[in-house]
């Protein structure tokens, strides 16, 4: 037996490393979750004997494949599809798809790998998956990103299914892209079956799926509020992103009660400091959803709000040094870096709660837990979207539709129990309050707990 000493992340890192060069993301987040576990293995020697972890750190298959497509001016562009089936342990591999230029198979393995986690913790019985390609819907022509979708879904088909792996949206895919997938998956099958969520309600979506991730942010930050006695009423919020996630989690920030006095793109920031109500936060949707313009024009639409252009020689984030009570990051992995984390220690920000997968980097994250911030990871925190997803699947099982109050009612009762199952393992394991390895615990000892249960496979 290997001796669990604190080497044994470095030992178990460096071969991991050495598997999977040059896959920075990756790397950090297994480092994090392994990290987090040593007290696990320590009481659970089974795991080690059957090398769980090591098992677990391999997806079971990864698919990369060629996607073609003519644009508007009849060139041909070629992308890069890919789908990381990472866990079939509890239920079909289950996940959204990235369309992002940055995308690769690294960053795809850690989303992967964090959806196995995640999708854990909702108790309901979907594996982890991710996938995506690199190309840019942005500036992209309505039937260019239709053609692109057929295209990546004339592969993709081959390899998914209701009853095998069911992607979703992530960034740069929403409403829009999923229905062209849905339509090529349905014409090359002749099946209609609910093989991607987040379809249209009129088509087998569910309610609340699209508001699903930002509402349950939000519903886990309120739960992890609740423990220290407060609410969101009065609490100024700093919200990065514009997208999906991000706006949702506005609506509901306001309807309990809070300001939020900023929101980013990939252009900058915008700081309205008498905070997005209601009439704003519909303005930006329409911008961001139907026009698909630049958040900039929110500083020339409305009197008082400032716009700060991304700056990528600054070495901080200016938006997270603004002083207020709570910060969501919900636009991506690594938005925040432990300068950022320091600005908002000093301005006095009480709780960090992740829209974004993987936004803290781990410099960050080592100062919210030293200096005791309130701190929800995404991958408890953001669940709710997964969790909706799985309601979708199984709504569209028993082919009807649950009405919106009871898919509500049912995200708010799963986002309190992951809170609840986060903050348990954490206080069983000798950190209480530390929502980090509470999630990493919780989410892994099912998944291993099925692995052992289902042999060598
Ligand atoms: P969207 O594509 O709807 O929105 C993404 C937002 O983040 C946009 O405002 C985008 O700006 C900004 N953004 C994306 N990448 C970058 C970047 N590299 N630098 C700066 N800004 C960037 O995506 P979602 O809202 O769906 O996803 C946001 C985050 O939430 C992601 O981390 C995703 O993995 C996570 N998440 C999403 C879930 C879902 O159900 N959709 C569920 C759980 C987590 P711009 O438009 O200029 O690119
Ligand atoms: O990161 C995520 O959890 C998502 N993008 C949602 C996945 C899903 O299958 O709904």
């Amino acid at each position: 037996m290997k001796n669990l000493s604190s080497s044994f992340v470095n030992d178990f890192m460096a071969q991991l490393e050495e598997r999977n060069p040059g896959q920075g993301e990756f790397h950090q987040a297994v480092r994090e979750v392994v990290s987090s576990l040593v007290v696990v293995l320590k009481k659970h020697p089974e795991y080690q004997k059957s090398k769980i972890l090591e098992r677990m750190v391999e997806p079971e298959r990864i698919i990369s494949f060629r996607v073609p497509w003519l644009d508007d001016h009849n060139e041909i562009q070629i992308h890069r599809g890919y789908r990381v089936e990472f866990s079939s342990s509890l239920g079909p591999y289950k996940g959204g798809l990235r369309f992002h230029p940055s995308v690769n198979l690294s960053i795809l393995k850690f989303l992967g790998f964090e959806q196995v986690f995640k999708n854990s913790l909702t108790t309901l019985p979907i594996g982890g998956g991710k996938g995506g390609s690199n190309f840019d819907p942005k500036g992209k022509s309505t039937n260019e990103v239709m053609r692109f979708c057929q295209s990546f879904m004339s592969e993709l088909y081959r390899h998914i299914g209701h009853n095998t792996d069911i992607p979703a949206g992530d960034i740069g895919v929403g409403g829009r892209e999923i229905g062209y997938m849905f339509g090529q998956y349905k014409r090359i099958t002749n099946q209609f079956t609910g093989v991607l969520t987040g379809k249209g309600f009129n088509w087998g979506g569910s309610y609340i799926r699209p508001e699903a991730t930002g509402y349950g942010v939000v519903y886990f930050a309120a739960a992890m509020l609740d423990v220290h006695g407060q609410s969101f009423e009065e609490k100024t919020c700093l919200v990065s992103g514009a997208g999906n996630v991000a706006q949702f989690l506005i609506e509901k920030l306001i309807e309990l009660g809070a300001k939020v006095i900023t929101m980013s793109d990939s252009g900058g920031f915008i700081h309205d400091p008498d905070g997005i109500d209601r009439g704003k936060l519909d303005w930006i949707c329409d911008l961001k959803n139907v026009r698909r313009g630049r958040l900039e024009e929110y500083a020339d639409q409305f009197p008082g709000v400032s716009f700060t252009s991304s700056d990528p020689t600054l070495r901080f984030n200016p938006m997270w040094d603004i002083p207020a009570d709570c910060a969501f990051p919900c636009a991506t992995q690594n938005e925040i870096n432990d300068k950022d984390a320091q600005h908002l220690l000093t301005n006095g920000v009480k709780l960090v709660c992740e829209g974004a997968n993987m936004p803290s980097n781990p410099e960050s994250v080592d100062l919210f837990l030293e200096h005791r911030m309130i701190y929800g990871p995404g991958k408890a925190a953001n669940a709710g979207g997964v969790a909706v997803s799985a309601l979708e699947m199984a709504q569209n099982s028993a082919r009807f539709h649950w009405p919106r109050e009871e898919v509500d009612r049912r995200l708010q009762q799963i986002m309190r129990s992951i809170h609840d199952t986060c903050a348990d393992a954490a206080d069983t394991y000798g950190t209480p309050g530390n929502y980090v390895n509470g999630a990493n615990i919780a989410g892994f000892s099912k998944v291993a707990d099925a692995m052992l249960d289902q042999g060598l496979v």
